[in-house]
């Protein structure tokens, strides 16, 4: 008549159940509880790896899970002088490049940057010659500015082989003012811009990925010093 009265001892769904509960899977007893904080720590680490951007993220940050890409921030100015500011930036070649323009005059620029690998032109070319180029020549990035200061232009695209690639402003006379400028691809470039946080991040989720590892070894440590509860007597 007691058939139906859950019995603890058969039902490991706890952690100290599953662990208590070894045996059912055969095997030695210190294989079993070898066993068990293993599979955890790999499951944990699966998950880790397959999860989705924003599944799981108040256990680890969604970056954590670009392992694959590394992304490269750039920012310049465009300044009221006709200048770009940094002149250079430097980027890894296949990176994925978030450019931020900011537009610091109040009146127009653009940011147009050529797609030939160590190329510079000339100090005497005017905007028509430059137009003319990039019309040959599609540029792999052409924003224009606007003409309200503090405004923030973006682009996104895939760093360039590796080589220098100038990047100017097509408003007249600009680039002969000296508005012009190097990305700097996996060549020789200046201590700035460049942040490859996505390794950082693959670390960070790493070393969280150690943590809760260690902590389960250690949960499962203290649960096997804790004497396993008598189990459950029926009523009489
Ligand atoms: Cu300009």
């Amino acid at each position: 008549m007691y058939e139906l009265v859950a019995e603890p001892e058969r039902c490991p769904t706890s952690l100290g159940g599953i662990l208590r509960h070894g045996s059912r899977f055969g095997g030695p007893a210190k294989g079993r509880l070898l066993r068990t904080p293993i599979f955890l720590t790999a499951f944990l680490i699966a998950g880790l790896l397959v999860q989705g951007p924003g599944v799981g993220s108040a256990v680890v940050p969604v970056q954590g899970v670009q392992i694959l890409t590394t992304i490269d921030y750039v920012n310049v100015s465009a300044t009221e002088q006709t200048l770009f500011t940094p002149s250079q930036v430097a980027v890894t070649p296949g990176d994925l490049v978030r450019l931020t323009i900011t537009q610091l005059a109040d009146f127009n620029h653009t940011f147009t940057l050529s797609p030939l690998a160590n190329f510079t032109f000339t100090s005497s070319n005017t905007s028509a010659d430059l137009s003319a180029f990039f019309h040959a020549h599609p540029p792999l990035v052409n924003l224009s500015l606007g003409s309200v200061p503090g405004k923030k232009s973006y682009a996104n695209f895939t760093a360039p082989p590796k080589g220098s690639y100038e990047f100017v402003c097509l408003e007249n006379g600009h680039f002969r003012q000296g508005m012009h400028g190097e990305l700097l691809s996996g060549v020789a470039a200046p201590a700035n811009v460049v942040t490859p946080i996505t390794t950082l991040d693959v670390t960070i989720a790493g070393a969280i990925a150690l943590g809760l590892a260690v902590g389960i070894l250690a949960v499962v440590k203290m649960r096997r010093r804790v004497p396993p509860a008598p189990p459950t007597q029926p009523p009489t």
